[in-house]
């Protein structure tokens, strides 16, 4: 909700502008400083995409900023397992060292890299690559390979785009395993949720298990039984064929549709679908006639899905909503969108080096991540540098994971706190938090405006910390892997202004293909002293902005930059707003669309596969052992993944209670007051109970970003209510993109008896 300003409390008070880093919206914030803590917070009008808003979930920041967490050291293991303090030099060099001997006894290709960034702070990673480089370490990963790429790899055949709905004009709004009431993702997302509820001319539709607070809104909530929503998908769109609700003109102009798709679809009965998935086969007609009737649509799927049974397969069904009904580059349609920094790497698929898992968007799955490491193939992975991600916690199985984090030759960690990971690596390197450095973030999905927003520091880093721009560097100069003589014709050229740097950094590509490779630190060595003071860290945006003067020439220049150093000096000094670095005209959107022959592609024969084997297929993963199905890592109004460590923050849910229906409750003899111990294939846990309506028999759900370590004041470290990935298996994971089934964990329930 939005915040209004507190004017008589505030009155006299300097208001500085950010952003909140708990999601990927990072919506704009002003702060009001009290020494070193962020004392007041409210949602920042000026801000273009979030114009004030923010959610209940930001106004406790000065938790994650300030506090006994923060570490002010590099940290180097002991034999014993204990730390010790040590200085920044002995630390840059112990852990380049280590990196080095690496990449010269097994080549750089045993060195991984996870994380790189999480809901608020991409800038740091943009700097780990030259660092990597250096080194010929190539493989990496992050948390949207536990989530996203099954969808980019559809996106990537269907249209070689990433696609968003513009919900904030759509007619009708679809949710695939998606609560934006309480996980946002879209700009403002309850305001304009409230607005398709209160307008009679619009619709929002549900797919999901719980009653959650989005799908109570909803005028269509399909509560398919857990991980089911392939045969619902399936029957929707099969609707759509049966019922003739085509865009017939759009699909002869721009989709291909195999005939094998129409066939498959023809053959869908959708009673027999309605029932295997739990609902109403007439509102799931009803539901896809509304999507028919509709001027524009947008659909919006999410981990409900995406880590579930089917999830690629899921992908591809709820995406036939809008392409086979034409809900593409008109306003309130789905959109391809531009990019300030591509999220994903390289559309070609390639083949982990130890289980030839599939690598989609550059990214490693992340549930082979510990079988790649705890084997003794000669490529495994053996070092490891881990940057503002916290694996040892969020990635599925922690059990194993810890075990092959243990496993390696050298584990670094960069983060802000002493988390569940670093307390398994050799080196543990300090970061300035995300108020502390200039930061920023690429989650800049928007059409037709599309926003970048490089926000100030508010503080300066806390003393011992280092910004992660400058870390990489330290680390790139220890290597020594390029010469000061090369940057200096760079650094003088910087001095004469954007227009002469730009002619001489072409000039040293040309010259030495090193400046190429190590670009974001060559830029932050020579580009980044001449910036503006506190602004070094942004150099990087440099190169990016000239890659967007390259890709989108006219839409930039539309949204007034006349080239790349125009656009990259209106960043640097847009402060609060952020800057509009493209501006699309609807018409454009196929542009964006890359595809060979630049039509929506449907012909995905493993797609086409997994839908014909549809019909023969019965859904249904738990046992007479494993009788509940789990939700591990439900997003609740105090989650915000691992960002909030101190558990104060909360102010209900303490511990973050596992949900489970009122009939379960009757027949396990459980009261509010009760726990259980839940136990699954990989583990075991005690919870409080909460008995909700919302859920439906057989279904449970725990909470996101619990289990963390926190100590008070000195005191031993300890966890607040289940880590959830204490619950969950590798090996439950999707078909095609390796994708964890977090959502879909069988499990058994005991009450504790006390
Ligand atoms: N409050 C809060 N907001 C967040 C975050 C946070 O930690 N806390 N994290 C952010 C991040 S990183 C992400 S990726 C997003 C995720 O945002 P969401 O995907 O919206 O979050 P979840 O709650 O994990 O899952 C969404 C829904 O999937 C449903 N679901 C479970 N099983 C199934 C199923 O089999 N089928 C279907 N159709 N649905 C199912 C759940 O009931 C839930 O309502 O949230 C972002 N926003
Ligand atoms: N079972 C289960 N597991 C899940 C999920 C689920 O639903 N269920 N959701 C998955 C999803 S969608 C996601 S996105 C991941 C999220 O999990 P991760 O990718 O691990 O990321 P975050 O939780 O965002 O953790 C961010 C880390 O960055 C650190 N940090 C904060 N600021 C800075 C900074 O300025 N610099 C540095 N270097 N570090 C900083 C924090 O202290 C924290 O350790 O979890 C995934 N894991
Ligand atoms: S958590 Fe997300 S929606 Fe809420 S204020 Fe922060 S950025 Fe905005
Ligand atoms: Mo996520």
């Amino acid at each position: 909700m939005s915040s209004e300003p507190t004017i008589a409390i505030n009155a006299g008070a300097e208001w500085r502008s950010s952003a909140c880093i708990l999601c990927e919206c990072n919506c704009g914030i002003e702060v009001s400083l009290e020494g070193r803590s962020l004392a007041k917070i409210r949602g920042d009008k000026a801000h273009h995409s979030s114009r004030g808003y923010t959610c209940n979930k930001a106004f406790r920041l000065d938790l994650y900023q300030n506090g006994p967490h923060r570490l002010t050291s590099p940290m180097r293991r002991r034999p014993d397992g204990s730390y010790e303090e040590i200085d920044w030099e002995t630390a840059i060099r112990e852990v380049a060292a280590g990196f080095r001997r690496l990449a010269d006894e097994h080549g750089g290709e045993s060195i991984f890299y996870y994380g790189g960034g999480g809901q608020g702070n991409h800038l740091g990673g943009a700097y780990s690559s030259a660092f990597l480089r250096a080194l010929g370490a190539r493989h990496r990963s992050n948390a949207l390979a536990q989530e996203k790429t099954g969808e980019g790899w559809v996106d990537s055949q269907i249209s070689g785009a990433h696609t968003r709905g513009e919900f904030e004009h759509s007619e009708v709004a679809v949710f695939v395993g998606k609560n934006p009431w309480m996980s946002q993702s879209f700009p403002r997302a309850r305001v304009v949720l409230r607005e398709i509820v209160a307008d009679p001319g619009r619709a929002m539709i549900v797919l999901d298990p719980v009653a959650s607070e989005t799908a109570k809104m909803a005028d269509f909530h399909l509560q398919v039984r857990p991980g089911t929503d392939a045969w619902c998908l399936a029957a929707m769109a099969a609707t759509l064929v049966q019922e003739k609700l085509l865009d017939d003109r759009f699909i002869v102009e721009h989709v291909n549709v195999p005939v094998r798709l129409i066939a498959a679809l023809e053959a869908v009965d959708s009673d027999d679908y309605a029932a295997r998935c739990g609902v109403d086969a007439e509102l799931i007609r009803a539901a896809v006639r509304r999507i028919g009737s509709a001027a524009s649509v947008g659909v919006f799927e999410d981990l409900g899905v995406q880590q579930a049974p089917n999830s690629t397969l899921n992908s591809y069904l709820n995406k036939l909503l809008w392409v086979l009904t034409g809900n593409f580059g008109r306003k309130g349609t789905q959109h391809a969108h531009s990019w300030f920094a591509p999220l994903f790497g390289s559309p070609k698929v390639a083949r982990t080096p130890v289980t030839g898992a599939p690598i989609i968007g550059s990214l490693m799955p992340c549930n082979v991540i510990a079988d790649e490491i705890l084997t003794d193939h000669p490529k495994r992975f053996r070092g490891l540098l881990v940057e503002s991600a916290n694996p040892a916690h969020s990635l599925a199985e922690s059990g194993r994971m810890a075990e092959a984090l243990g496993a390696l030759e050298h584990l670094v960690v960069i983060d802000v706190t002493m988390t569940e990971t670093a307390r398994l690596a050799d080196y543990v390197l300090p970061a300035a938090s995300q108020f502390e450095k200039p930061e920023a973030t690429f989650f800049n999905l928007e059409f037709p405006e599309n926003t970048f927003h490089l926000r100030e520091a508010l503080l300066e880093p806390l003393p011992g910390t280092l910004p992660e721009p400058e870390i990489h560097a330290r680390l790139v100069r220890e290597l020594g892997v390029i010469e000061e003589a090369a940057l200096e014709p760079l650094r003088e050229a910087a001095e004469h202004g954007l227009g002469d740097y730009a002619a001489a950094f072409g000039e040293a590509i040309g010259a030495d293909p090193m400046i190429a490779k190590l670009a974001p630190f060559v830029l932050y060595e020579t580009l980044g002293p001449s910036l503006p003071k506190g602004l070094r860290g942004a150099a990087a945006l440099w190169g990016l902005a000239q890659r967007c003067a390259f890709t989108y020439p006219t839409q930039m220049q539309r949204a007034g930059h006349p080239d790349g150093n125009a656009l990259f000096e209106a960043i640097l000094s847009a402060g609060a707003p952020g800057v509009v670095f493209t501006k699309h005209e609807y018409e454009e959107d196929f542009e964006l669309v890359k595809t060979p022959d630049g039509r929506l592609n449907l012909e995905i024969v493993e797609m086409l596969e997994g839908l014909e084997r549809l019909a023969e297929a019965e859904p249904g993963w738990t046992s007479d052992e494993f009788p509940f199905v789990l939700s591990a890592g439900e997003r609740r109004s105090y989650t915000a993944n691992d960002i909030y460590r101190n558990p104060e923050w909360r102010k209900r849910d303490r511990e973050g209670a596992l949900r489970l229906s009122p009939a379960d409750a009757v027949r396990l003899g459980l009261g509010e007051a009760d726990r259980v111990l839940i136990t699954t294939a990989a583990g075991s846990a005690e919870t409080a109970v909460e008995i909700s309506e919302a859920m439906q028999a057989g279904h449970v759900s725990l909470p996101n970003g619990y289990g963390l370590e926190y100590s008070g004041a000195d005191g031993e470290p300890v966890a607040t209510g289940v880590a959830p990935n204490s619950l969950t298996s590798s090996e439950w994971r999707d078909e095609f993109a390796a994708t964890p089934w977090h959502k879909h964990v069988p499990a058994r329930l005991e009450r504790v008896l006390v």
